[in-house]
């Protein structure tokens, strides 16, 4: 037979795909259960597909396939999130419109995307430029418009000077683009908003209902920064005026020396205005103004905290009407809580640095409890001995018991600040209850008295979506002749892209100077309105794709009610973890919209999140075009075939870990590829050997009986196979499936056919051909060219994936027995033989038991346990 070629192969298996549809499905098919598995779609750069992708692609082809077999009606869809800034800015540089660029780029991908073998439905794509796509993602604007879900606010917001374009919070990263890494500057725009905080509650809580990783739930709830507390006023001393803060440790507002105001906070604007009368108002508003130029991020992580008095006013803490001074400083952000806070420098670090750089007092409230607290909660910035016999950590909790004697007793202030909850002292008739206690007793006083409440704030800010350029999806608005903005009624949907526009950006959207959409807009509405210029943020286009595929040619709605009941959501999502924050935030949020506005019938769009690791070159770098060693699929395809790239990419490691590129080890993968497609040639060659013919036979299934240790071995290779593609341990399957070739031929060569010249008495032996086909069944996921060319060749005219995924007999995979070594110290005393998945209280438990092993550990304390399972048990005494 001929080597194995996949080049010829791959190439030929792709045509007969393609002209035979293989991946079409259809969508009303009530006979079987659906399976929508679903990939992060890609940008169409024009770089093509990268390595990330073919990894994410193949995992999720591979699943696909697997579910087909096993009878489940499988939606894989395939996509383009088409518009963005690449495209514009080439346009910019070159003049190419950027639907033609998108055109050829998408052109380019599918068929890369072709050459790996990913079957794809390309009929039933959704790209986001489309007009019959984006007239959706305007429709689901006016349904939130309508429902009160969208405002428009000129505010400050993000800019990024180089796109010329407002970003959106999620999209700055590092206080830099995270398009063009250019520092964002502030700027007061009007802004389309979606309201996405009215979901912070949700958005946290129903991520305890999906199955996701736990550190991508972890950072989403860190995002959205759910925070509970209290608001309470400091009244301004012979004064009406109060300032509000938020606190999440009202138990230690006897401890506050100061109250901080943001430098945004509108009790300034008074200042400004004079009516707040203050001794050095210039030095405030030029303060102020420097402040303007900073980020966000750049006034949290300063190290050294700036600030200045607003001398002359005082106001006044509720719990014990003392007077304290007002400050404003820029640590204290404008945008979050009530812009303002009390300061508690004995008791926050941030408080602790301000107070100490302006000599501000220092008042501690909370002692912690010396038996169980955190050594990390302390800083204690005086030197302190090491006492006689004691840690550094005994010694400083025995400094720290001494100090707060004395301020017990003569309220002295503090040179360290604890950050923990404790014991309450020095606050009147709360002294003594715990920081919990305190906290609720003291917000009810505030109820009480009217001077506060409780509430719960979160760090999520609205959605702005509102970008300066061309190349997204038109925000489907009019503005009256007098300036009132009117939705584009439903009609005129899709309210399309203009493509008579200049895109050289100049701070102004591109649409402002197209001809075709000021007539158009006079022609639909009437002389003097105008439309709005700005375009959507391109992450609204993609948070809400994965609704249009089961129904992209639909022209009445996003999504037929039949199709939404039938396939939505998406079962199983595969992609890059750095989508965390934006994408899989805002397609939570726009489903969670959807559902309550009446159109979905579930909050929640992906029931199963799975990622997938970076791929890095061989040194373990991240690849990148600067450094050149960006690796490019086509080249790998056209060296070692997309079989070996597929197989590769998933065995090489666990999917969510990082995948190192080396071409020396692919080689390794696609040896076993050759070895499987040479079984076939080693059975002819040994069967036809004697001139019989019986590999047609074997081939019929007429001649070759596996035996019974063989078929053992495979029955546990088809349940471990199973499972772990089932739980996505791809490299683990492929691992076994290696395994068990290697099984195969030992069996072959040993027993099979003991004497090779003896062929008569042996061909009657061997593997049976079904049972081989069980195993091409298994590897087809992985390796599909190769498996179809195999299954042809053993007869079958159908293809392999419509044949049924192989089921293994529980019987035949008992236990295997093995020797467990056990030691003491480190010494061999004992070999047991157990299961070989025996665990390890079950392994101590017997190995107690044993006679020899009693010798060592009678009367003896067992100190410690190592376990290796299914080889060792050495027990430390
Ligand atoms: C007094 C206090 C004492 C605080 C103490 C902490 C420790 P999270 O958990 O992130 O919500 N804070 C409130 N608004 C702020 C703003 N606009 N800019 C900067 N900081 C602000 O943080 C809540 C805490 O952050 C609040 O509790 C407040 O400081 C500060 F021993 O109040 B705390």
């Amino acid at each position: 037979m001929e080597t194995y070629n996949p080049k010829e192969i791959e190439a030929r298996w792709q045509e007969k795909w393609l002209k035979e549809a293989s991946f079409r499905i259809d969508k009303d098919d009530t006979s079987k259960e659906k399976f929508y598995i679903l990939d992060m779609f890609p940008y169409p750069s024009g770089t093509g597909l990268h390595m990330g992708h073919t990894e994410s692609y193949t995992a999720s082809d591979v699943f696909y396939r697997y579910k087909k077999m096993q009878g489940f009606n499988v939606l894989h869809p395939q996509g383009f999130d088409a518009f963005g800034l690449p495209a514009e800015n080439f346009a910019i540089k070159t003049g190419v419109h950027p639907a033609e660029t998108t055109k050829q780029n998408m052109a380019n991908y599918i068929r890369q995307m072709q050459s790996l073998g990913f079957d794809y439905d390309f009929s039933e794509q959704a790209v986001t430029s489309d007009p019959e796509y984006y007239k959706w993602t305007q429709w689901i604007f006016s349904e939130f418009y309508k429902n009160g879900l969208v405002y428009k606010k000129t505010t400050k917001t993000n800019w990024c000077p180089s796109c010329q374009t407002v970003l959106a919070n999620e999209q700055v990263i590092d206080g830099k683009c995270d398009r063009c890494g250019t520092e964002i500057m502030q700027k007061e725009v009007p802004t389309w908003f979606f309201k996405i905080t009215d979901f912070a509650e949700e958005l946290i809580a129903d991520l305890d209902n999906v199955d996701w990783p736990e550190y991508t739930k972890k950072n989403q709830r860190a995002w959205i920064g759910k925070s509970e507390g209290a608001e309470l006023e400091f009244r301004i001393s012979n004064s009406e005026l109060r300032i509000n803060v938020f606190t999440t440790r009202v138990d230690t507002v006897f401890g506050v020396t100061y109250v901080v105001v943001a430098p945004e906070h509108e009790i300034l604007k008074q200042v400004q205005d004079d009516k707040i009368k203050i001794g050095n108002r210039d030095e405030v508003l030029e303060y102020i103004e420097k402040s303007k130029s900073k980020t966000e991020l750049d006034r949290m992580e300063a190290k050294e905290k700036t600030g200045v008095e607003l001398e002359g006013i005082k106001v006044i803490n509720p719990f014990n009407n003392e007077e304290i001074p007002v400050y404003v400083a820029d640590y204290v952000l404008g945008n979050y809580g009530t812009g303002a806070v009390m300061a508690v420098p004995a008791h926050d670090e941030r408080d602790f640095e301000f107070a100490k750089k302006y000599n501000l007092e220092i008042k501690c409230v909370v002692e912690p409890d010396y038996d169980d607290f955190d050594i990390k909660d302390i800083h204690y910035k005086s030197a302190f001995s090491l006492r006689d016999g004691l840690t550094w950590n005994e010694s400083l909790t025995e400094t720290l018991k001494y100090q707060y004697s004395l301020i017990k007793q003569e309220k002295k202030s503090s040179n360290f600040y604890f950050k923990g909850d404790g014991i309450l002292i020095n606050s009147e008739n709360f002294s003594d209850l715990s920081s919990n206690e305190a906290r609720e007793k003291m917000t009810d006083w505030l109820e009480k008295e009217g001077l506060g409440k409780k509430v719960t704030n979160y760090r999520l800010r609205d959605w702005s979506i509102s970008r300066q350029r061309y190349w997204g999806c038109p925000i489907p608005i009019v503005y009256s002749p007098a300036g009132e903005p009117h939705l584009v009624p439903q009609e005129h949907l899709p309210w399309e892209l203009p493509t008579d526009v200049d895109f050289v950006p100049t701070g102004v959207s591109p649409l402002a100077k197209s001809k075709e959409l000021q007539e158009r807009t006079e022609k639909i509405f009437g002389k003097g309105w105008v439309a709005e210029y700005d375009t959507m943020d391109t992450f609204v286009d993609s948070a809400w794709y994965f609704l249009r595929y089961p129904d992209v040619h639909n022209a009445q709605e996003f999504c037929s009610l039949a199709r939404r009941e039938k396939w939505l959501p998406v079962d199983v999502y595969i992609g890059g973890a750095e989508h965390t924050y934006m994408h899989l935030l805002y397609a939570r949020f726009i489903v969670k919209a959807l559902h309550k506005i009446g159109h979905l019938n579930f909050s929640e769009p992906f029931l199963k999140l799975r990622h997938q690791g970076m791929v890095l070159d061989k040194e373990g770098k991240k690849m990148s075009k600067s450094k050149g060693n960006v690796i490019n699929p086509d080249d790998m395809v056209a060296k070692f075939g997309a079989d070996s790239v597929r197989t590769y990419m998933l065995f090489v490691a666990p999917l969510e870990d990082a995948v190192i590129w080396n071409e020396e080890n692919i080689v390794g993968v696609r040896r076993f590829l050759e070895r499987t497609w040479n079984y076939l040639s080693w059975e002819e060659i040994h069967r036809d050997g004697s001139n019989n013919s019986s590999f047609e036979k074997w081939k019929m299934g007429e001649v070759g009986e596996t035996t019974s240790a063989l078929k053992g071995s495979l029955n546990k290779t088809i349940k471990k196979v199973t499972e772990d593609i089932e739980n996505f341990k791809f490299n683990t399957a492929v691992s076994s499936l290696m395994i068990f070739l290697n099984i195969i031929y030992k069996f072959s060569e040993n027993k099979t056919f003991p004497n090779r010249i003896d062929m008569e008495s042996t061909l009657t032996k061997g593997m049976n051909v079904g049972d081989f086909e069980k195993f091409i069944q298994l590897l087809s996921p992985f390796a599909p060219h190769l498996a179809e060319e195999i299954w042809q060749k053993l007869g079958h005219t159908e293809s392999i994936f419509s044949s049924e995924w192989p089921k293994y007999d529980p019987k035949l995979i008992k236990d295997e027995e093995i020797n467990l070594v056990v030691q003491v110290n480190g010494k061999v005393r004992d070999n047991i033989m157990v299961n070989a998945d025996i665990t390890e209280e079950d392994a101590k438990k017997i190995a107690m038991e044993s006679e020899k092993i009693k010798v060592y550990t009678t009367g003896k304390e067992i100190r410690k346990i190592i376990f290796v399972p299914g080889k060792l048990l050495n027990i430390v005494v």
